[in-house]
């Protein structure tokens, strides 16, 4: 049998966690024959500890066979110590009254200390994802705070966004969504975010010849995909979060276990692909094998792409501005 993983998730007690690691312990994410060894992180709070502590009973109570190890930790270096995959949910929330400008300096502080973590202590190979907010921000802060590993390491969440594109579509064709290929979205993840069906197929014909219908495209969906969020938390009272587990479900197992030649959706630091400025954490179609995922290079952009591309482009610089004093 296969030697255990390390898999160390941030937020480990939050919501999005509650729906994520029983999943990651069911092989769903690396494969029913893939040990793992849980590394949750959570702040050093009373009631944090006290409730990742209820986590860890539960996990441990469903008794999964490929759960090799279970650990709590306050400080990320025990937590990110060797790490082979590094999931990091857990964020500072947009307070009331908090601007735009707190937020990203709190999360810049937190996400500078773990990617340093990382740089020290975690697998040179380590696979990292942010989920949490501003995540392409987030994931460009650890990206920078890490200098000795891989820059291609660093991912963002784009998934939920993908995956929320993919079931629009669905329910307008009237198809099945898992016959829905080569669909991406680009950017950021927050409403700037532009979900892009003009190469995607399904059964082999075009969405785009199917649906035929560019106000619809403009109007109603695009708005649809980048208010959904807000739409749940409008229904539920709370942020998504067991469609956001599932989407860090899907991304790091395409990435780990490869796409089998389909697109998917991940943050990724640009090369310069498409005119993003290297470095920027951008939401990419990609293939995924052996472990690297690949920008799809090559696509005609069109005027109205590359005015959704500049939009969220631009918000990204901004955010990334935003942070630069602190790096
Ligand atoms: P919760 O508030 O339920 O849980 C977050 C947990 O993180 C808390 O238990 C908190 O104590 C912990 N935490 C905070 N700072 C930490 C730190 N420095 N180290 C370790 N743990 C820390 O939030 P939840 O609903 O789980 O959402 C988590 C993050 O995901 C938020 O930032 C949220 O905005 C973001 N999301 C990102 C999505 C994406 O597509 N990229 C979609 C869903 C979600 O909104």
């Amino acid at each position: 049998s296969k030697k255990p993983v390390r898999v160390a998730v941030t937020g480990a007690a939050g919501q999005i966690g509650y729906a994520l690691l029983f999943r990651i312990a069911s092989g769903e994410m690396l494969g029913k024959d893939q040990p793992v060894i849980l590394q949750l992180l959570e702040i050093p709070d009373e009631r944090a500890q006290n409730a990742l502590k209820g986590v860890i009973m539960e996990l441990e109570d469903c008794a999964f066979p490929l759960l090799a190890g279970i650990e709590a930790h306050s400080n990320p270096e025990e937590a990110f110590k060797d790490t082979d995959y590094a999931l990091l949910v857990g964020a500072r929330p947009r307070g009331p009254g908090m601007e735009r400008a707190d937020l990203l300096a709190a999360n810049a502080a937190i996400f500078t200390v773990q990617g340093k973590a990382l740089n020290k202590v975690a697998s040179r190979n380590v696979k990292v994802l942010v989920v949490g907010n501003p995540a392409n921000t987030n994931a460009y802060i650890a990206m920078k705070s890490a200098p000795d590993l891989p820059a291609k390491n660093f991912t963002a969440m784009l998934r939920l966004d993908h995956n929320r594109a993919a079931s629009q579509i669905a329910a307008k064709t009237g198809k099945a969504v898992g016959d829905i290929k080569s669909l991406t979205v680009w950017g950021n993840h927050s409403p700037t975010m532009y979900a892009d069906y003009r190469f995607a197929t399904i059964n082999g014909e075009s969405v785009k010849d199917m649906i035929n219908d560019q106000v619809w495209n403009a109007e109603v969906f695009l708005p649809t995909v980048g208010k959904r969020g807000a739409a749940i938390i409008a229904a539920r009272g709370l942020s998504s979060a067991a469609s956001a587990a599932n989407a860090a479900i899907d991304h790091m197992r395409d990435w780990a276990l490869g796409s089998n030649g389909e697109w998917v959706t991940m943050g990724v630091p640009s090369n310069g692909e498409y005119g993003i400025p290297a470095g920027i954490v951008f939401g990419f179609p990609v293939t995924t094998e052996n472990g690297e995922y690949k920008i799809v290079e090559g696509l005609e952009i069109d005027a109205f792409s590359q005015e959704c591309i500049n939009k969220t482009l631009a918000e990204l610089q901004g955010e990334a501005d935003g942070v630069k004093h602190l790096l």
